[in-house]
C-alpha cells in the first residue's frame, strides 16, 4: 500500500485551524522554539523488523492479519510509518530472520522509502533449523570452543549483510547465562564471552561500532552474563573504542535508576544505543510511555543534558531504536503511539531550563529543583510535535490519519488474514 503524499496534505488542511491556534500559544512562551523545533524534525528513531507483527507470549498469539511475509513487506510497512510521521527513517534487522537474498535491491527498496540500514542484530539465543552445534548452554560463553566458533562466525556474518546494506553498526544481545548455581564457572563464562566478543570486534569495518546489550535475566534466572550495565561496560572498556554499551529500558531489576545509569555512560563515552519499550514488572516490551512516561522523560533529560555537554549530535550519535512486542493492539499503530512518546519525551527534555536547574543544584534548593523539571515535564508538547511533522511534510495526526486510510484494512486486502510475520 503506498500513501499519497496529496492524503497526508488534505489531512492536514483540514486540521491546520485547530493546530495553529494551539501550537501558537505554546510556542509564544518558548524563546528557541525554532531550535527546538529543528531537533524534533532531524530525530529519527529505528524500528525493529520482528516488530512488525503481532508477538505473543510462551502461552498464545493471536495474529492480525497483513502482516508482513517478507523483507521487503516489512520495509513497505515501515515506509508507512515514516510517511505518516518523518521520525522512523531507519530499520534495524535481525540475521538469521531477515536474510537479504538481493542486498542491492534491498537497499534501493529502502532507500524509496527514505530508509537507512540502523544496527544489525545478530541471533545466537535460538538454534536454526540445520545448525550443526546447539546453543542450549550458551553461545559465546559456551564450554566448547566450538560452539564459540560457530556463534562467532555467526556474528561476522551479519556484519557481512550488514556491509552490503549500508549498516555500520552490529548489535549483539546473549541468552547467555545459567538456571541454577553451579552450573557454571561466572568467571570462566565471563572470559569465553569476553575472548570471542573480541573476535567479533577484530572483524568490525572500521567505521562500524559494536553494542553489547545486557539484560538481567530472562532465558535464564540465576545468572545472565551480560546481566547489566557493569558487565556491559567491562566488556566494552576491554574491548576499545568501537566498543559501546546498549540500554534496553525493559532489561533492568526492578526500579532500577536507568537516568542514572544513562548519564554516567554518556559520562565515559560508552553510551552507543538505547531500545525503547516500557513495562510493569521486567521486560514486558509494552508500549513506550504506557507505563511510566515521567521515568521516560527523566531519561531523555540525561540524554539531552550529557550529549549537549560533549557536543554531541542527538540525532546521530547515538543509535535509537523501539524494541517493543504487540500482543494486543495493530503493530503499526502501537508503533506510531510508541514513536509519538518518544517525540514527546525529547520535546520535554528540550525544554527544561538548564541555567535554572543548575542554580537550584548549587544552591541546594530541592523544592526549585523539582519544579524545573516537573515545569517542562507538564507542558503539552503535542502542538510542538505535530508542528514538526507539519514542516517535514508528515501528517499533523499519524495515528488519526492511519485510521482515516484504512491502512490495515488495505494490508489486509493485498496480504491476506492469515499472515504471521517473524520475530518473538
Ligand atoms: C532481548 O530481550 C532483546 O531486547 C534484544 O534486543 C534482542 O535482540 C531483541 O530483544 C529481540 O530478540
Ligand atoms: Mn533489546
Amino acid at each position: 500500500m503506498q500513501i499519497e503524499k496529496y492524503k497526508i496534505q488534505e489531512f492536514n488542511e483540514d486540521n491546520l485551524q485547530v493546530h495553529k491556534q494551539r501550537f501558537e500559544c505554546i510556542a509564544a512562551d518558548i524563546a528557541n522554539v525554532e531550535d527546538i523545533l529543528q531537533k524534533l524534525i532531524n530525530f529519527q528513531i529505528a524500528i525493529p523488523s520482528w516488530a512488525l507483527g503481532t508477538g505473543g507470549t510462551r502461552f498464545g498469539r493471536f495474529p492480525g492479519g497483513g502482516e508482513p511475509g517478507s523483507l521487503e513487506e516489512k520495509i513497505e510497512d515501515i515506509g508507512l510509518l515514516h510517511k505518516l510521521n518523518n521520525s522512523s527513517g531507519a530499520i534495524s534487522l535481525h540475521i538469521p530472520w531477515d536474510i537479504p537474498s538481493n542486498a542491492a535491491n534491498v537497499k534501493a527498496l529502502a532507500a524509496q522509502h527514505g530508509l537507512r540500514f540502523d544496527a544489525m542484530n545478530s541471533n545466537t539465543f535460538q538454534d536454526q533449523p540445520g545448525q550443526k552445534l546447539s546453543y542450549k548452554f550458551g553461545s559465546m560463553q559456551h564450554v566448547d570452543k566450538a560452539v564459540r566458533q560457530q556463534a562467532i562466525e555467526h556474528n561476522i556474518e551479519v556484519i557481512k549483510y550488514g556491509v552490503e546494506l549500508g549498516s555500520d553498526c552490529l548489535s549483539i544481545w546473549l541468552a547467555d547465562g545459567s538456571n541454577f548455581p553451579g552450573q557454571l564457572n561466572l568467571r570462566k563464562a565471563f572470559q569465553n564471552t569476553l575472548e570471542s566478543l573480541q573476535e567479533v570486534y577484530a572483524a568490525l569495518p572500521d567505521d562500524w561500532k559494536m553494542f553489547v546489550e545486557y539484560k538481567a535475566f530472562e532465558p535464564n534466572f540465576y545468572s545472565t552474563t551480560v546481566g547489566d550495565w557493569g558487565q556491559s561496560f567491562l566488556y566494552a572498556s576491554k574491548l576499545g573504542p568501537k566498543a559501546y554499551t546498549l540500554v534496553d529500558l525493559g532489561h533492568h531489576l526492578p526500579n532500577a535508576n536507568i537516568e542514572q545509569i544513562v548519564s554516567l555512560l554518556l559520562m565515559e563515552e560508552k553510551l552507543g544505543g538505547f531500545h525503547f519499550n516500557d513495562s510493569k514488572y521486567s521486560d514486558d516490551d509494552l508500549t513506550v510511555g504506557s507505563i511510566n512516561p515521567y521515568q521516560l522523560f527523566l531519561i531523555f533529560k540525561e540524554l539531552v543534558e550529557g550529549m549537549d555537554a560533549r557536543g554531541m549530535n542527538h540525532a546521530a550519535d547515538l543509535a535509537w531504536m523501539i524494541d517493543a512486542s504487540h500482543n494486543v493492539k495493530d503493530p503499526l499503530e502501537d508503533l506510531l503511539q510508541s514513536i509519538e512518546a518518544i517525540m514527546i519525551a525529547y520535546a520535554q527534555a528540550l525544554l527544561v531550563d538548564g541555567k535554572a536547574l543548575e542554580t537550584a543544584q548549587m544552591t541546594n534548593d530541592v523544592v526549585l529543583a523539582q519544579e524545573v523539571l516537573q515545569g517542562a515535564y507538564r507542558t503539552d508538547v503535542r502542538p510542538l510535535v505535530a508542528e514538526a511533522r507539519l514542516r517535514s511534510g508528515a501528517a499533523l495526526e499519524p495515528l488519526q490519519l492511519f485510521r482515516k486510510l484504512k491502512v490495515r484494512e488495505n494490508l489486509i486486502k493485498e496480504r491476506g488474514l492469515k499472515t504471521v510475520a517473524t520475530g518473538l
